[in-house]
């Protein structure tokens, strides 16, 4: 066990997922694209947030979330998509949000989001 994490940190692809995952603004989940390695997480992954803008026309909202350990992300301000854009009409920026992303392989989709 101790063996496989040594390996993992001397690969390097701890370090190149910090990079991929950085808090300069990214804007998409591709963002966080972590390394192969990376377990895909199955089922809602649930997060929570503060509501930084959203796009009713383009169904879109913008999120600083804070960090969601099933699928490793750090905390950042990204964009996501709503399942469903009538999700996004109850919440304004500066709302405190929890959401639930689609899946570990769709982890830019919201399927719930929950006015705090
Ligand atoms: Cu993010």
């Amino acid at each position: 066990m101790k063996r496989t994490f040594l390996a993992l940190i001397g690969s390097g692809a701890l370090a190149l997922a910090v990079v991929a995952c950085s808090q300069e603004a990214p804007k998409s989940a591709a963002d966080h694209m972590a390394s192969p390695e990376a377990p895909a997480a199955t089922g809602p992954i649930r997060g929570e947030g503060m509501v930084k803008a959203v796009d009713l026309a383009a169904g879109t909202i913008t999120l600083d979330h804070e960090p969601i350990a099933a699928i490793q992300w750090p905390a950042m301000t990204m964009q996501f998509k709503a399942e469903n854009a009538d999700m996004l009409k109850d919440v304004r920026a500066g709302d405190h949000v929890a959401f639930e992303l689609k899946s570990g392989t769709d982890s830019q989709t919201l399927t719930m989001l929950e006015k705090q």
